[in-house]
């Protein structure tokens, strides 16, 4: 991935990095992403450079980090650690997700409030880049510890968030029930009901489509890419990994468009199904998941298919890639495998699913490989639309979010076919997305001076 001519001046700009983060590999990771392909931007465009925009984009405008006490069913106290990356708002209030599990730290949020400036710069809504959680696992806890948890993590937060400075919403392990709980206790103590978050309830302020946005959006994001070839998503079989928000709306749109997915996974294994995952099995998982809160093996049991245990989706044979479950879940055997099986399409909808390796697999290759922050910004855009329906006190059809959120998945992609670079019929969506991203903050940041 590294551009030769600027490749001690990379080496340095990380080395900097990772003495000043020491031990956060995932941010390192991303930042040396973005940084390889904007080095060489920046060099030809010195304006940006003597400004140190680079550099200042690397370091958050504010780390808040607490402790959130709270009582398990059983009365006994537990404890666990609370984040706020305050990252970015050169261009509007920061704006990203909560994610609640336990690989959760400040080296992982630091990567998610990183992507997340970019992502959101790409959307064209005025959003600001932030990111949160804590290390709390839902897993098997009680709906009433769930409550509990987020009250107790709200009573901290919510000085320093608001609708003009700071908007979470959901990510890993953060839903419509959290966001439910989380909005609750932040109108208890404020006595104000703002959009302060998005995903919220259809009948509380929340968007339509907010919850298919970033899985709907990632496939018409495949969907655009696939045009510059004369393609389309119809008869492709598609693998995707995760069996969560994203990776059901994924799922939906994929078979809606005339593709057939054969493969979902959760963090202990995958299933695979030739036959493909209709409505009505979709349907099944989305009340496993979201209301039994269960296991995808029990799709296995249930459909008669084969389960993986403790395995990946990708060595099933498959055109289109969607991983859709979390960062680093594709390395390069993995990458190497879908390749050798036919695969020529991968799009993003977790954040940084693919190792940098695996991305030099892609690369290699030539296929076509759309990177989280431009494939899963569908999300966050649609978080942007709700914030402006809360604004202006009115909430949008069904028809009017989908048009909007499928015009900006269109925009994107245009945005990183123009500063990508080409190569025949293929293009480096890698760097047209970071160079897109970036240009707009970068000359937001000049314009306010060096705050
Ligand atoms: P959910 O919590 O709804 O689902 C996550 C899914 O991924 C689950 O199936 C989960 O399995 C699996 N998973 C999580 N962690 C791991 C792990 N360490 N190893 C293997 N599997 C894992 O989250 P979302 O669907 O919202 O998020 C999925 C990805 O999409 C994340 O990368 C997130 O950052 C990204 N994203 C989400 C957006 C959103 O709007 N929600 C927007 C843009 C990006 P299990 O249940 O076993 O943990
Ligand atoms: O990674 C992401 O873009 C999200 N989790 C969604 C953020 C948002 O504010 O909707």
């Amino acid at each position: 991935m590294t551009n030769n001519a600027y490749e001690s001046v990379i080496k340095e700009f990380m080395a900097k990095v990772i003495a000043r983060n020491p031990g956060e590999v995932e941010f390192h990771q991303a930042v040396e992403e973005v940084v390889t392909t904007i080095i060489p931007y920046v060099e030809e465009n010195p304006k940006y450079k003597v400004a140190k925009i680079l550099e200042r984009i690397g370091e958050p405008e504010r780390v808040i980090l607490f402790r959130i006490p709270w009582k398990d069913d059983k009365g006994e106290i537990q404890i666990n650690k609370g984040y706020r990356i305050e990252m970015n708002s050169a261009i509007g209030p920061y704006k990203g997700g909560l994610r609640f599990h336990p690989t959760v730290n400040l080296g992982v949020l630091k990567f998610l409030a990183y992507e997340q400036v970019f992502k959101n710069s790409l959307t064209t809504l005025p959003m600001g880049g932030g990111k949160g959680g804590s290390d709390f696992d839902p897993k098997g806890k009680s709906d009433n510890e769930v409550m509990a948890f987020c009250q107790s993590f709200m009573t901290e937060l919510f000085r320093h968030i608001g609708p003009n400075t700071d908007v979470p919403a959901g990510d890993i392990g953060v839903g419509g029930r959290e966001i439910g709980f989380l909005f609750g206790q932040y109108k208890r103590l404020k006595n104000e009901f703002t959009g302060v978050l998005t995903g919220k309830g259809r009948e509380w302020g929340g968007s339509l489509i907010r919850p298919e946005a970033t899985g709907y959006g990632q496939v018409y994001f495949a969907e655009e890419m696939l045009k510059t070839r004369g393609d389309s998503m119809k008869g492709k079989t598609c693998c995707v990994s995760g069996s969560g928000n994203v990776a059901q709306y994924a799922t939906e749109k994929a078979t809606e468009l005339g593709g057939k997915v054969v493969t979902l996974s959760d963090s202990a294994g995958f299933i695979y199904d030739p036959d493909g995952i209709d409505s009505e099995k979709l349907a099944y998982i989305m009340e496993l998941k979201n209301v039994k809160r269960g296991r995808i093996k029990e799709y296995a049991e249930k459909y008669g298919c084969e389960y993986y245990e403790g395995k990946r989706p990708w060595g099933i044979k498959c055109d289109v890639a969607l991983p859709s479950a979390t960062q680093n879940e594709i390395d390069e055997e993995d990458a190497k495998t879908l390749i050798a099986n036919g695969c020529f399409l991968v799009s993003e909808g977790a954040n940084m699913p693919s190792t940098p390796e695996a991305v030099e697999v892609y690369q290699n290759a030539k296929i076509m490989y759309g990177p989280g922050k431009a494939a899963n910004a569908g999300g966050v855009s649609v978080s942007g639309l709700e914030m402006s329906q809360n604004s202006l006190r009115l909430s949008w059809t069904r028809e009017e979010v989908d048009a909007r959120l499928q015009q900006i998945m269109k925009d994107i992609h245009a945005t990183c076919v123009k500063y990508g670079p080409k190569d025949g019929d293929y293009i480096d969506y890698v760097t047209g997305a970071n160079i897109g991203g970036f240009v707009k903050i970068a000359d937001a940041m000049m314009a306010q001076g060096y705050v």
